[in-house]
């Protein structure tokens, strides 16, 4: 973010659209954690705003994209007063409404992950909706339910970098390779370090300004720094490493919304991933420093 702005925090405490479980317990602890006192040396008055979906009963895809009518609203509201939209969600689908809020026309998505969330209903072999996050966005599946989102349109190809991945399928790795999204992987990321992210950064910046940092915070080495979630593989970026990278980002972009995802509280159980994520809310929260 530029100039300073207050926060509005966004709390999605939903996995697969069920409340406070699994994935779904993230954003509380992370509120309960010490975010506000993480917010508050940034910004004196951050606001939390918790959403609730009313589909009944839960059902994982109807909920997962009404939570994203939902987030779109605050997101769209936090903007217009000002504020800077900060989305704590269990599942990485609720960027589909963070970008929708934000205004997809010019934005771009820089998107840290292990995996690539980018399968779609047709190559899913799990049947998890929060495996297509990344596919939603750009537009390759689930048209008819991301456009109920308000707000919604395919964000540009083009303009997406997903960094940090180790776990994609097969058939995640060629529609990527299709397609116009950089990939900065984590094997590529050890052996170039982050000039690698830079490169592609770079490439960006010609396209666009605006950007939406998605954080599944599975990116972390689950050895070196700590599993965030039952799915978090071996490798991944380390708590300086990826603190530099968001450094990157907002050094070289107006990030204009964050999203953190995919935090389970009882893989982390000294707390660690906890320390990064609070860490990185104020790399993503504080004034841009010039791009390195
Ligand atoms: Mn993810």
């Amino acid at each position: 973010m530029g100039d300073y702005q207050d926060v509005s925090v966004i709390v999605v405490p939903y996995d697969s659209g069920h409340r406070g479980v699994r994935m779904g317990a993230g954003p509380g602890h992370l509120v309960e954690g010490g975010l506000a006192e993480a917010l508050r040396t940034r910004g004196p008055t951050p606001s939390f705003a918790t959403v609730h979906p009313e589909g009944d009963p839960p059902a994982e895809v109807a909920t997962a994209f009404e939570l994203d009518g939902l987030v779109s609203g605050q997101v769209r509201d936090a903007l217009a007063e000002g504020r800077f939209p900060l989305v704590l969600s269990g599942n990485c689908n609720a960027s589909i409404g963070t970008i929708s809020g934000a205004g997809t026309g010019d934005l771009g998505i820089v998107w840290f992950d292990a995996h690539a969330d980018f399968n779609t209903p047709e190559t899913t072999t799990s049947g998890f909706t929060d495996g297509m996050g990344l596919a939603v966005a750009v537009g390759h599946c689930w048209r008819r339910m991301a456009g109920g989102v308000p707000g919604f349109s395919p964000v540009a190809e083009e303009n997406v970098v997903l960094a940090g991945v180790r776990d994609a399928q097969p058939a995640e790795e060629e529609r990527l390779a299709a397609s116009g999204v950089s990939v900065v992987d984590a094997n590529r990321i050890g052996r170039e370090g982050l000039r690698a992210l830079a490169g592609a950064l770079d490439g960006l910046k010609t396209g666009m300004d605006r950007v939406y940092v998605h954080l599944d915070l599975d990116v972390l080495d689950a050895e070196k720094v700590g599993g965030a979630n039952e799915f978090a593989p071996e490798g991944g970026l380390g708590t300086e490493e990826l603190l530099a990278a968001l450094g990157m980002v907002s050094g070289r972009f107006d990030v204009v919304a964050a999203g953190i995802a995919s935090y389970d509280p009882t893989f982390d159980a000294d707390g660690r991933v906890l320390k990064t994520a609070l860490a990185c809310v104020e790399a993503l929260t504080s004034p841009a420093t010039p791009a390195v």
